[in-house]
């Protein structure tokens, strides 16, 4: 009740612009970003031995405590079945997988439902696409009864690759009144902690049990992994690469505001807009810099930074300004500078490209498509073009 009437209150402010969400470049205020490279001591870290032992523990730990919440690492029980197979799925293409895993501590279980489709005809095992899918079951269809540009699951097997999916509902409820009805009830304790986590690192929790999967599969090369999310799953997708340097790529499409986009730059999206659409999401303590940016310790550069020197690639949609592009897109540039140490030289031009021209280069790939927030086959082309420029260079 309490939580509907703030958010009434607020979409009232916001519609009688009380609150106003800036679209106007001009009026973006003045910002400094923390450097992702100067640690607590002062001291600006200059090799990838300060920054693995140094700078980057302390950045995960800032975004634990402040944004994501803790990632719990144990678990009693890990047990996977596959459930149903098809060996001639999509024509005799693809060989369907779907596999039922069950997690469990504290004799609480949460079910994952993975669906897997792995190329035939091929050399194993294949690299593999995995989607956090926050939207409709219906566009990761087993049965392939729905085709959907979100997943393009023929376009990545004709490609090679594998193409995997599991549902953000399966690990959290995407729902401030149910959000706590999956992972969260394996660790009851992360509800009542200011930095507990919550449906995104729940997510981001799950995507880790994927992979754990992966290993255990054989038509799967688990080092060549490829971790794809849009939008919230976006924000997860980078959440789960960052924690788990098992994932040898991060896609995130579209993601905006806590997710690829700098938060300090006030333009589209806000902390406290989405603090109080999606209260759900992040740690308590992340609320506290509602409307309150400027005393971050940290920023979404420093998120993508936590993935190097794995190659990310990050998106926006031209129409799509809530997200804001720029904000994205100088996120990305600010972390060249951790690529830098591991001696990666980025190829991103100085500002943001034109409309429909990709960047398509590991280790940071860019592109802006036209057209709105979405993920589409044209996304899946360029991913699937950097990708094969990766994998095919070790
Ligand atoms: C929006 C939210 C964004 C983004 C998006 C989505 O309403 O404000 O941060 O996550 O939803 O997931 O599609």
């Amino acid at each position: 009740m309490r939580n509907v009437f703030i958010i009434l209150v607020y979409s009232i402010l916001l519609s009688t612009e009380l609150i106003a969400q800036n679209y106007d470049e001009a009026k973006v205020p003045s910002y400094i970003l923390p450097d992702v490279l100067k640690a607590q001591s002062e001291k600006v870290v200059t090799n990838v031995k300060d920054w693995e032992n140094i700078r980057r523990p302390e950045i995960l730990t800032l975004f634990e405590e402040n944004v994501y919440g803790q990632m719990p690492k144990t678990f009693d029980k890990y047990e996977f079945k596959i459930k149903n197979e098809n060996k001639h799925s999509m024509n005799g293409k693809a060989h369907l997988k779907e596999v039922e895993i069950a997690v469990t501590n504290h004799n609480q279980t949460v079910m994952i439902h993975l669906v897997l489709f792995v190329p035939t005809g091929i050399k194993k095992p294949v690299p593999a696409f995995l989607l956090i899918n926050n939207r409709g079951k219906n566009n990761t269809s087993p049965t392939r009864d729905t085709l959907s540009g979100f997943w393009p699951a023929e376009q990545v097997i004709d490609a090679g690759y594998a193409v995997a999916a599991f549902h953000v509902n399966d690990a959290a409820p995407d729902h401030k009144d149910s959000y706590q009805n999956g992972v969260l009830r394996l660790y009851p304790e992360q509800l009542k902690a200011g930095n507990g986590m919550k449906a995104i690192g729940a997510w981001a929790w799950a995507a880790s049990r994927i992979m754990d999967y992966f290993e255990n599969d054989k038509d799967i090369d688990a080092s060549k992994i490829v971790l794809t999310g849009h939008s919230r799953g976006g924000k997860a997708s980078l959440w789960a690469a960052a924690q788990d340097s098992r994932f040898a790529m991060c896609v995130s499409n579209c993601s905006g505001n806590t997710g690829a986009a700098l938060s300090h730059r006030r333009f589209g999206e806000t902390i406290q807009a989405i603090n109080t659409t999606f209260p759900h999401w992040f740690a308590d303590n992340y609320k506290k810099f509602n409307d309150n940016e400027s005393a971050l310790p940290l920023d979404q550069h420093m998120l993508v930074s936590l993935i190097a020197p794995r190659p990310v690639y990050v998106t926006n949609a031209s129409e799509d300004l809530w997200a804001d592009p720029v904000g994205t897109f100088l996120s990305l540039k600010e972390a060249e500078r951790v690529y830098g140490l591991y001696k990666l030289k980025s190829a991103l031009p100085e500002s943001i490209p034109a409309i429909n021209m990709p960047f398509v280069k590991p280790p940071l790939a860019y592109h802006i498509r036209e057209g709105v927030h979405d993920m589409t086959s044209y996304d899946w082309a360029q991913f699937i073009k950097n990708a094969d420029l990766y994998f095919k260079s070790r």
